[in-house]
C-alpha cells in the first residue's frame, strides 16, 4: 500500500511564491477543501495518507512534494531554491526519517523535488531557477551511489520540470513541448498538452492510476483518446499558487507503523 504524505493548507498561503502566474486571490477555505477532496482522492487509490499540521507561518508549505524526493532505498532532503520555503523541510525530515534513511542537499546546491522526475532507474532532473548546478551535482552524487542515473533537463518558461512534463501512466508521458525538450524523453510514448492548457502537463501516477486537474478538458480529451482514463480533482485555488497535482503530496512505498 503505498503511503502519501500531504501537509494541510497554511492559513497564509495568499502570500504564496509565484514566477510565472499572476497573483490573484486565492480564497483558502476552499483551497483547505479542495485538499481535503485531493486527501481522499488519494486514500480511494489505496494510499495510505498522511496529513501532516499546516504550518502557518510557511505559506507554501503544503507543496510538500518540493522539500522531498523518496526512492525506494532512501529519501533526500532539499534545499529549496526559494530561500522562504527552505524552513518547510525540518518537519517533513523528521516524518521521513520514520521510513526512509536520509540524505539532505545542503548549501549552496538547491533542488526543488517539482523538477525531480523519477521513471524507473532514471532521475529527470530540471535545470530551472529553483535548482541549481551545485544541487543537481549532489543529487548525482546521493543517486549514482543507489543505483540511479541522473539526466539534468533544461526547462524553460514554466517553474518546474514536472509542471513541463510528467509520467502519467507506464512508460508515458505528457508532455508541453514549449517547455522542455521532447527529445529528452524520447524513450517514452509522449502526449503533448493542448495548446490552450499550457498548464496541463501535471498529473500524478499512483500505482495504475493516476490523479489529474479537472482544469484542463482539452488534454483530458487527448489523455482518453490515448486510453488514459485519471481521476479527476479539482485544485483550482492551490493552481493560483503555482501548484499542480504531482505538487500536494510525496507518494512512495511503505507501510505506517
Ligand atoms: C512556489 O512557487 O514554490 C509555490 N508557490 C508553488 C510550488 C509548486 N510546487 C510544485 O509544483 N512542485
Amino acid at each position: 500500500m503505498p503511503i502519501a504524505i500531504t501537509r494541510e493548507v497554511s492559513r497564509s498561503l495568499g502570500a504564496c511564491e509565484l514566477s510565472y502566474v499572476d497573483r490573484v486571490a486565492i480564497d483558502v477555505e476552499r483551497a483547505a477543501a479542495q485538499h481535503e477532496a485531493y486527501r481522499r482522492a488519494l486514500a480511494s487509490l489505496g494510499c495510505d495518507v498522511v496529513s501532516l499540521a499546516a504550518e502557518h507561518d510557511f505559506p507554501d508549505a503544503v507543496f510538500v512534494e518540493d522539500v522531498a524526493i523518496v526512492l525506494d532505498e532512501l529519501a533526500i532532503v532539499t534545499r529549496p531554491g526559494a530561500p522562504s520555503r527552505r524552513a518547510e523541510v525540518a518537519s517533513m525530515a523528521r516524518e521521513l526519517a520514520r521510513h526512509r534513511t536520509l540524505k539532505t542537499i545542503e548549501p549552496p546546491g538547491t533542488v526543488d523535488g517539482g523538477d525531480v522526475l523519477v521513471i524507473g532507474r532514471t532521475i529527470f532532473v530540471g535545470e530551472s531557477a529553483r535548482t541549481n548546478a551545485d544541487g543537481i551535482a549532489q543529487l548525482r552524487a546521493i543517486a549514482d551511489a543507489a543505483g540511479y542515473s541522473v539526466q539534468p533537463v533544461p526547462v524553460r518558461g514554466c517553474l518546474h520540470l514536472k509542471t513541463a512534463v510528467s509520467e502519467i501512466a507506464e512508460g508515458t508521458v505528457l508532455i508541453n513541448r514549449g517547455w522542455v525538450d521532447p527529445a529528452a524523453f524520447a524513450e517514452f510514448r509522449q502526449i503533448a498538452i493542448d495548446p490552450g492548457e499550457p498548464h496541463a502537463a501535471n498529473g500524478l501516477r499512483v500505482g495504475d492510476a493516476v490523479l489529474y486537474p479537472a482544469s484542463f478538458p482539452r488534454t483530458l480529451e487527448r489523455l482518453e483518446a490515448a486510453g488514459v482514463a485519471p481521476v479527476i480533482v479539482d485544485l483550482s485555488e492551490l493552481q493560483k499558487a503555482e501548484g499542480a497535482v504531482t505538487c500536494c503530496s510525496l507518494v512512495f512505498s511503505g507501510t505506517l507503523t
